[in-house]
């Protein structure tokens, strides 16, 4: 057993943060630690939070952090933001007002910006939260700016994706638009001390109706105040009713081997592309590629005859 995986194990958090750092550069022997970590976790219940640039979701974590150390649980925390290319210790806000949980074992923050990024940002995340799950953290939060793609894929490896709004901010119709809606298993309605509060609950609602009407879960709005701590209990309380809910219906469990499926796709998609290349490195496919190249046969029977001589070596 590598001696990292073996001091992730027992809890120690400067082996976790090395972890961490080898997977976002890329580092070789991250795939062992990898392998010997996966009997280990499965373990940590997993919180997306998603939102606007701004909407508050640090603030949410920060809170968050507080009720639950208050209940003894560890928190794994990784902020991600794909338009940031800092990482490693903190971006700055968030180490500013996360700062006083350092001192706190229990809690492990980690920013991840897209440096290194290999394996691209949202199969870092999700090899990240596996090192935090092996190291001993109950609850992981993964918080991401909710604007693209990237962020949605980041999304789809939490139990329970959490949507951050703020009330006259028009981010309903963004969400909207941009597929946030279909992901969202609650809304948290942060600034409720802003005014249009009325306007954007009754937005959310005609969403949900759009988008979720005959769905077996209809995502409750929580409302906060991240700054004065208010409504945390609540946030909390309506994460443990989804829980339940995906304890219930099975759900949970779909979900997260529907995840593993992906994931194991994911790998299998791109070994297959190394060997391929290593192929034409080698130039096993140079008479189909000059062919190709040449007008002499059309690229769609040229890949399949590539990968018939794939599959026969
Ligand atoms: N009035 C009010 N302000 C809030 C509330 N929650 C957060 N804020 C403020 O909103 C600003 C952004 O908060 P953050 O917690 O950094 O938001 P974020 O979503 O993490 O921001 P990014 O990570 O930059 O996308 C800060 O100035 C907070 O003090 C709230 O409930 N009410
Ligand atoms: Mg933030």
């Amino acid at each position: 057993m590598h001696p990292i995986t073996k001091r992730i194990l027992a809890g120690d958090v400067r082996a976790a943060a090395r972890a961490i750092t080898w997977i976002e550069d890329g580092f070789p022997e991250k795939g062992q630690v990898l392998r010997e970590i996966f009997p280990h976790t499965g373990k940590a219940r997993l919180i997306g939070l998603t939102g606007s640039p701004g909407a508050g979701k640090s603030s949410l974590v920060d809170a968050l952090i507080t009720y639950l150390r208050s209940q003894q649980i560890s928190v794994g925390v990784v902020a991600v933001d794909p338009t940031s290319p800092f990482t490693g210790g903190a971006l700055l806000g968030d180490r500013i007002r996360m700062q006083h949980h350092a001192p706190d074992r229990g809690v492990f923050i980690r920013s991840m910006g897209t440096r290194g990024n290999l394996g691209g940002l949202s199969r870092n995340t999700k090899e990240a939260v596996r090192v935090l799950d092996a190291y001993g953290c109950q609850v992981i939060i993964i918080e991401t700016v909710g604007v693209g793609q990237s962020e949605l894929d980041i999304m789809k490896i939490a139990d329970t994706v959490a949507v951050v709004l703020n009330p006259g901010s028009g981010d309903t119709v963004q969400a909207f638009k941009a597929g946030i809606m279909e992901i969202a298993d609650l809304f948290v309605i942060n600034k409720a001390d802003l005014p249009g509060l009325d306007k954007l609950l009754t937005e959310i609602e005609q969403m949900i109706e759009i988008v979720k009407h005959d769905a077996s879960w209809q995502p409750p709005l929580v409302r906060t105040i991240a700054t004065d701590r208010v409504g945390i209990t609540d946030l909390w309380q309506a994460i443990n009713t989804h829980r339940a809910f995906l304890a219930e219906s099975g759900e949970g469990e779909r979900r997260r081997s529907y995840h593993l499926h992906e994931e194991v796709m994911e790998l299998v998609n791109q070994n297959l592309y190394r060997v391929m290349m290593q192929g034409i490195k080698e130039g096993v496919f140079a008479n189909e590629l000059y062919e190709v190249a040449n007008r002499q046969v059309d690229p769609y029977h040229a890949a399949e005859k590539m990968v018939r001589i794939f599959l026969q070596r």
